[in-house]
């Protein structure tokens, strides 16, 4: 075996198993500056975490969602305003007003059921509403507003 091979595969051992997966998509953050700031799963564990137990519309079962509070995250990269607008890796966008974020909802999950989410079930970053926990949350509003693959938070307004 090619050494660059036997390093390749020795690589993907080691990191597979958690974050790997994931770790090529970076979540964008820009400010209404324009400035960018880019954060990748693990910067976004080492944020504070929010976690909670829901149904969804999206699986048979009640899963268990994990990440950072949008409102902390936007906190962290120190971004303010009016309206974000959340777009998707497939470039589905919507605007939502700021002040409609919670302290506690909605969160960007990185993790389902504590395993991260690969581009095809949604990841690896989606921002989920405790949907059980009011019924404003299982709304066309909060639906659309539950953007998976997120790739861009940006605040236009
Ligand atoms: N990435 C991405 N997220 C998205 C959408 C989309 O097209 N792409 N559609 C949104 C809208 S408008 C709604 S109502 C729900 C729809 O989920 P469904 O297509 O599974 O019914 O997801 C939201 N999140
Ligand atoms: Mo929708």
């Amino acid at each position: 075996m090619k050494f660059s091979v036997m390093l390749a595969a020795i690589l993907t051992l080691f990191f597979v198993p958690n974050v790997a997966l994931a770790s090529g998509s970076m979540l964008i953050i820009e400010g209404m500056d324009g400035k960018a700031v880019e954060f990748s799963i693990k910067d976004l564990d080492a944020l504070p975490q929010t976690s909670f137990e829901t149904s969804t519309v999206w699986t048979d079962e009640d899963v268990v969602f994990s990440g950072v509070s949008l409102s902390a995250l936007l906190e962290a990269a120190e971004v303010s305003g009016t309206t974000l607008r959340m777009t998707a890796l497939n470039d589905y966008a919507v605007d939502m007003p700021m002040s409609e974020i919670g302290d506690d909802y909605p969160i960007v999950a990185t993790r389902m059921d504590g395993v991260v989410m690969p581009i095809r079930e949604k990841g690896p970053f989606w921002v989920v509403f405790p949907y059980d926990a009011a019924s404003s949350f299982r709304s066309e509003t909060a639906y659309a507003r539950s953007v998976w693959q997120l790739s861009l938070l940006s605040v236009i307004k």
